[in-house]
């Protein structure tokens, strides 16, 4: 029998599923959430078109029969569905613990709606580390020296990213619960980070938290401060 989180995870994942028009075309986030997502939206039969965010789940939708196309020649998405590290009670997430954090971004930012689908144990009041990096190869090793300045920061025992990215964790002096808006800011600004797995709150349309007695949707309407 399924553990209570997987449980949980399949359940939101499927009310996710429910949110998609036909016609529609939608980014398919990443990690065992979405691998929940996929099975769901092929039941549906939708006449749809999907944009994948890691060449697993681009393979995972096409062996299901979903239409998935290159993220090329199309500027918009109609929604997005993806998972998240963490959520927090402002709205703020971490994401990247499966190393497709850029990608996921750029779909999320994309997307007319985006929809974060989580297990409840993903809730937390204020992120906290290690909050995931995709770097430049491109001097790699000099951008962790600078990160350092914010914390501890370790390139990830991974494979380089399919855009030919370092994968790396940073793990703030903040110590646990971080002031997510101030180390956005910084990560933005440090010109080796290709991005980081802070998604601010404005990006995200709605939460749906899998719990045992069903699915609990959570409107994100947070500033992003
Ligand atoms: O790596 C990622 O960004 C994933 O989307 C992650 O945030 C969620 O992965 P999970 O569904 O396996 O917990």
């Amino acid at each position: 029998m399924a553990s209570d989180i997987e449980h949980e995870k399949r359940l939101a994942a499927e009310a996710a599923a429910t949110m998609v028009d036909p016609g529609s075309v939608v980014g398919l986030g990443t990690g065992s959430t979405t691998a929940y997502l996929i099975p769901a939206l092929a039941r549906r039969g939708l006449d749809a078109i999907f944009v994948a965010t890691s060449p697993a789940t681009a393979a995972a939708a096409t062996a299901l029969g979903l239409d998935v196309r290159p993220f090329h020649g199309i500027d918009r998405l109609d929604i997005a569905i993806d998972g998240a590290d963490q959520v927090d009670d402002r709205g703020w997430l971490v994401k990247g613990g499966g190393g497709a954090h850029t990608r996921e971004k750029i779909v999320a930012a994309a997307a007319r709606r985006f929809v974060v689908i989580v297990s409840s144990d993903k809730l937390r009041r204020v992120v906290e580390g290690p909050v995931p990096l995709e770097l430049a190869d491109f001097g790699a090793d000099a951008t962790l020296r600078s990160l350092r300045a914010l914390g501890e920061a370790r390139r990830r025992d991974a494979p380089p990213t399919p855009d030919g990215g370092v994968l790396a964790d940073l793990w703030p002096d903040t110590g646990t619960g971080l002031a997510p808006s101030e180390l956005a800011r910084q990560l933005d600004a440090e010109p080796g980070v290709v991005s980081h797995g802070l998604f601010p709150p404005a990006i995200t349309a709605v939460v749906i938290v899998g719990t045992n007695d069903g699915v609990v949707h959570r409107a994100v309407t947070a500033p992003a401060v």
